[in-house]
């Protein structure tokens, strides 16, 4: 593993670092949009008071935290894998470069001893996941990886009840921030309610803390509302989505490349304000992220 001189630093000094996902620049923005959102993201930490540690696999190494030159590069090159728990030790033993998913990325924080990431939105349950048995790793990752994961829920293109569901299944703790819906990603209420509610950076960091003292496998995941200027309400989201998702159904997408396709689609079909919104989600899950990183901090002194 190759820390950048600043993650390493922090990492000495017990400072509060933030990892990031690398699969939302090279699967889930266009460019140059990807990168530009990605320095803003570091920023956005940076101004916080924490570390960014954005993690990807480089010809063969895993990186926590780049270089500037290296967030360029991964940003428009083409045909970078996606990796998840399933094939990132493989792309690392064969020399490969590969951006990070949720789980992947959670798999990283752990190795480098880094408790809190932020990222837009979770990969969850699919829908007619009955038939496909298509469901995200992210979600068994958040089982088993003691990683505070920061989101504004999981992405509305999925099945949203099962993936409660299957987080319930898994005991994974879902803490709605400051309200008492889960939010639906591009939107900030939905109607389902929220397992658990914060209100504040301090008593998310105390049960992260809390769950390490116990002993207790994997994290959890903190479901962040997008501000309200920003939101698309779901009813506008609605047929948008439902369009995205017959295409890929006619078009035979699976696997890895639906949420990448699904996306893409919304984006041109909205003419890009959902991309206007994933990027606002992002910066303010950032933002959360660097005061629970601190808080943890905080709690552990
Ligand atoms: N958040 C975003 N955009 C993204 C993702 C997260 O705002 O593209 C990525 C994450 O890397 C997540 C992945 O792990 O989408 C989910 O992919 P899948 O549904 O194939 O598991």
């Amino acid at each position: 593993m190759i820390q950048s001189d600043e993650v390493a630093d922090a990492l000495r000094n017990g400072a509060p670092i933030v990892a990031l996902e690398s699969t939302i620049i090279t699967h889930g923005m266009p460019w140059p949009q990807n990168l530009e959102v990605a320095r803003r993201v570091e920023d956005t930490v940076r101004e916080g008071g924490a570390v960014p540690a954005t993690i990807a696999v480089i010809d063969g190494t895993l990186h926590v935290g780049l270089t500037d030159a290296q967030l360029e590069d991964l940003a428009q090159r083409d045909g970078v894998a996606k990796l998840s728990r399933a094939d990132i030790a493989a792309c690392m033993a064969t020399g490969g470069t590969g951006a990070t998913t949720v789980a992947a990325t959670m798999i990283g924080a752990r190795l480098a001893g880094i408790d809190v990431f932020a990222t837009g939105g979770i990969g969850g349950v699919h829908r007619g996941a009955e038939d496909s048995f298509d469901i995200s790793a992210d979600l068994r990752e958040l089982s088993e990886t003691p990683v505070t994961v920061v989101a504004a829920g999981a992405k509305a293109i999925l099945d949203l009840p099962k993936t409660w569901e299957v987080l319930e299944t898994l005991g994974v703790p879902v803490i709605a921030v400051g309200q008492d819906s889960i939010p639906a990603f591009w939107s900030a209420m939905s109607p389902h309610p929220a397992p658990l509610r914060m209100d504040r950076a301090s008593e998310i960091a105390a049960a992260h803390v809390m769950r390490g003292a116990m002993g207790l496998p994997g994290g959890q995941l903190v479901a962040n509302p997008i501000p309200a200027p920003d939101e698309i309400p779901a009813e506008v989201l609605a047929p948008v989505i439902d369009q995205a998702l017959e295409e890929a159904a006619a078009q035979g997408i699976a696997a890895k490349a639906v949420t990448p396709f699904l996306l893409a689609r919304i984006f041109e079909l909205t003419e890009g304000r959902s991309l206007e919104a994933n990027i606002a989600l992002v910066l303010n899950n950032a933002r959360l992220a660097a005061e629970i990183a601190q808080e943890i901090g905080v709690a552990r002194s």
